[in-house]
């Protein structure tokens, strides 16, 4: 596999030479400051693209081309937008750059309600706790029946929780759920924006009547109407899978299990419409066995991403050290470099892989970083998953 990380862009206080001492050979990024929706031209991936060069680096793959909300509801600018999309895309297989994340989420990227959370060593981990997020979703966003979408046992626990929540309690509940997590992702809300709850209301609200099927059937759409495009320039689409893989606010959500995967695959039979298999997303949901995804959908993912959570009953999960967790990251670079030695028999391209969210360690928490992309956490992951992949290829040498 490939040994690609998330970099920021030319503002990221990781360097692109302080990467390539630690064993990075391909960067995963976007251009940021382009607003949603907006074309990516020629000039502007070319003028990334030399700058990464420049360095030894090559950019192996897109993370995110952003897909708007109005192509998910399929609001009247659908295909307005779709038809910029596809001009992105033409820009990015004339510049070399074919392998494109995108996700189909309505409203919400990843979703944490806890950044740091502590572990007894000293280091911390984002965090996703069940009563917290449905505290959010009744309290502060009081959302129209949510009750409804919650156990009675987690309900009661809310309205216990709402004795003690002081304004500062809800304060961090937001910035964490809809606020940090969002906006450095090309997400709805940014840091700054001023009523982020109103705004966000607001965006719930263009979802009104959309359930699974419709949100499928547009999913659909969208794909469809870009495979020519990808087929002409022979770029690999790869979906982010939903992280948490559950529905949440109301919001339909269409990749979270293995079913969900075989549908979006099969509804567009084609290589080119693919997966980003993210261990860290599926692992968060017991439903999933994911060294059997891996197993099944290895030929058509383009992309990995390596990390592990660890679920903890009723909804709430951690961040595992990629090491552990339920994820099997030790299986997955079996799997994944099997499948890139199969593809490279046939003189396909190698895998990209890049470690996801790594714990806050040695002063990453105070180092102003995008939470879940620390440097010292994040490189330690590499070196651990470094390790994997030597092991791996070792044993397959032996084995052949
Ligand atoms: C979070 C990320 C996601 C991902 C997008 C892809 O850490 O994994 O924000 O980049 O969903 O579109």
């Amino acid at each position: 596999m490939e040994k690609t990380w998330r970099w920021f862009g030319k503002k990221d206080k990781i360097t692109l030479p302080m990467l390539r001492q630690i064993g990075v050979e391909g960067l995963v990024t976007a251009l940021h400051d382009i607003p949603n929706g907006e074309i990516w031209t020629e000039e502007a991936i070319m003028d990334l693209k030399d700058y990464i060069e420049s360095y030894g680096l090559r950019w192996s793959v897109v993370e995110s081309l952003p897909v708007c909300e109005a192509i998910k509801y399929a609001g009247p600018e659908r295909d307005h937008l779709i038809e910029n999309y596809i001009i992105s895309l033409e820009n990015l297989g004339k510049c070399g750059i074919k392998t494109i994340c995108y996700n189909f989420m309505p409203v919400l990227d990843w979703a944490r309600t806890d950044l740091k959370h502590p572990w007894p060593d000293g280091s911390t981990s984002l965090f996703f706790d069940y009563a917290n997020f449905a505290y959010f979703d009744i309290k502060i966003l009081e959302r129209e029946g949510a009750e409804k979408d919650f156990p009675a046992e987690i309900v009661a626990k809310v309205n216990e929780m709402d004795k003690t929540m002081t304004a500062e309690d809800r304060h961090k509940l937001v910035e964490n759920i809809i606020v940090k997590t969002q906006g450095f992702v090309n997400g709805n809300i940014s840091e700054g924006d001023k009523e982020p709850i109103k705004k966000f209301k607001g965006l719930l609200e263009l979802y009104r009547g959309i359930d699974k099927e419709t949100l499928r059937e547009n999913m659909k759409y969208f794909l469809n109407a870009i495979m020519p495009v990808c087929e002409k320039w022979d770029i690999n689409m790869c979906v982010h899978p939903d992280d948490p893989p559950m529905e949440v606010l109301g919001l339909p959500r269409i990749v979270r299990t293995d079913e969900d995967i075989e549908w979006f695959l099969s509804a567009v039979d084609n290589p080119h419409n693919g997966l980003t298999f993210c261990a860290g997303s599926l692992s968060a949901g017991e439903q999933n066995d994911v060294v059997a995804m891996a197993h099944k959908y290895a030929s058509r993912t383009h992309f990995i991403h390596l990390r592990s959570c660890q679920t903890l009953g009723g909804g709430n999960f951690i961040e595992a050290p990629h090491w552990g967790g339920r994820a099997h990251l030790v299986e997955l670079c079996r799997i994944f470099t099997e499948e890139e030695r199969r593809r490279n028999a046939n003189g396909g391209i190698g895998l990209p892989m890049r470690v996801d969210h790594g714990k806050d360690i040695l002063g990453d928490a105070d180092g102003g970083y995008n939470p879940g992309y620390g440097f010292y956490g994040r490189m330690l992951a590499l070196g651990q998953v470094t390790g994997m992949m030597a092991a791996v290829e070792d044993e397959l040498a032996n084995k052949n």
